[in-house]
């Protein structure tokens, strides 16, 4: 009991020296448990969507990108190559005839160091005979306690056919700590294929998105919504997107997908800067990125006040724009560093102004992990950089007059690591 008071009683303390503040930033950062909000991460009911292990790690397409600039192998070669011959070549090209600087490299890393693995081993034995030792369920608890993760949210797309298989049956024995999110790309970025796709399931609609297509679409994705249970709709949006635009899409957004979002009350993510395909010939790795139009978000915003929006953008060069949209728009939840601006140095740059415009009313990141062991390292570089921010932000209102507690603090990083989202998508502690 009385350990308990003293614990409290520090809890209360007011934190007037700026090291044990920094320390008391560090400790919450690093314990306090993150939803992580938007990955591509699966658990083994998803059979072969289920990515884990060193061999998945290092086929990562962020690194097949990188291998491809320190090799000469062609593309068609590559992909000529087995998973293992694949995963051979980018751990001699990147980890051995190279220093694993870039942060996709350095997170492998962080993984094999998280397990006790040699790190300058000069094959992948030693790691293929440890991940496939391991028992699946108590790797995925092992790996969720290491990564300080409670929640994962999946990218769940029921326009897959594939996926629509495992998504099925997700609502009912799925491991309570995977949710679904519905995206959405297929339908407004893919239109003529989706039509095809969707007559193929025995649902024909017209391209012109006459009456009973509007109708059609809105009953399909409302059979989805409970048999999958989202917790949010999700789109990523290409850098040349408009709104309004007077096109297809402009159509689907108003007509379907807004209206499915009030009528279930589920917020919806815009993801946007993307430019797919940039370079086809590398496949997943071959996105790209670009600057997008702040004002389409602005106008959905607007013309919505009841729906709740997630927004992230691609482009570095967005980053102050969503902050200052964030001010004018309270139904609007700047989240993460996405893709390739999850990099210590651009996630301190926006996760700093953030703070500076926001104050904790933001998420600060997720982790857009698409193999179960990046859990680890996505987690643990961001938060280096969210104490180390934070920490500045709070050193900042010391100088200014106002000390904190401990309790203060770890209430702080509660609200942006699991607070904001839970309340933005109404994801109650018991779901
Ligand atoms: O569209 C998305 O959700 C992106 O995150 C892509 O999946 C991208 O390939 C990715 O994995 N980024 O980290
Ligand atoms: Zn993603």
């Amino acid at each position: 009991m009385i350990n308990l008071m003293e614990n409290r009683a520090v809890g209360l303390e007011l934190l007037t020296d700026s090291s044990d503040l920094r320390r008391q930033v560090e400790l919450a950062v690093a314990t306090v448990p993150v939803i992580d909000v938007h990955t591509h991460v699966f658990p083994a009911e998803f059979d072969e969507m289920f990515f884990h292990g060193i061999d998945d790690l290092l086929t990562y397409h962020y690194l097949i990108a990188e291998t491809f600039r320190s090799t000469d192998i062609s593309h068609a070669g590559f992909w000529e190559m087995t998973k293992t011959e694949r995963a051979d070549l980018v751990w001699q090209t990147l980890f051995v005839e190279n220093t694993p600087l870039s942060e996709a490299a350095r997170g492998i890393i962080s993984v094999l160091e998280a397990f006790g693995l040699d790190p300058r081993a000069p094959n992948l034995n030693e790691a293929r005979r440890f991940f496939n030792s391991r028992d699946p369920g108590d790797h995925l608890d092992r790996v969720l306690e290491i990564a300080c993760v409670s929640d994962v949210v999946m990218t769940n797309d029921p326009f897959n056919e594939r996926e629509a298989i495992f998504l099925g049956n997700a609502g009912t024995n799925l491991d309570k700590r995977f949710h679904t999110s519905l995206r959405l790309d297929a339908l407004l970025n893919d239109w003529q294929k989706t039509i095809r796709t969707l007559a193929r399931g025995g649902l024909s609609l017209s391209i012109e998105l006459s009456d009973g297509t509007v109708s059609g679409l809105r009953h399909f994705l409302d059979t989805w919504i409970v048999r999958m249970r989202p917790l949010y709709l999700a789109v990523s949006l290409p850098a040349e997107f408009r709104y309004p635009e007077g096109d297809v899409r402009d159509r689907l957004i108003r007509e379907v997908v807004l209206p499915t979002a009030r009528e279930h009350g589920l917020a919806l993510a815009l993801m946007m800067g993307v430019r797919r395909a940039v370079n086809p010939a590398l496949k997943a790795a071959g996105d790209g990125m670009g600057r997008a139009d702040i004002r389409a978000l602005e106008q959905i915003c607007a013309e919505n006040p009841d729906v709740r929006f997630l927004a992230t953008f691609l482009s570095r060069e967005n980053q102050h724009e969503l902050c200052v949209s964030a001010r004018k728009f309270n139904n609007l939840m700047p989240f993460g560093c996405w893709w390739f601006l999850n990099n210590p140095s651009i996630v301190s740059e926006i996760t700093r102004e953030r703070l500076e415009l926001l104050g904790p009313s933001f998420i600060p990141q997720h982790s857009d992990a698409r193999v179960l062991e990046q859990l680890i390292y996505k987690w643990s570089h961001a938060r280096v950089v969210i104490a180390a921010s934070l920490s500045e932000a709070y050193v900042q209102l010391l100088h200014s007059g106002r000390a904190v507690t401990r309790d203060e603090i770890v209430r702080d990083v509660t609200r942006m690591f699991s607070g904001n989202f839970r309340s933005w998508v109404g994801f109650s502690h018991a779901s």
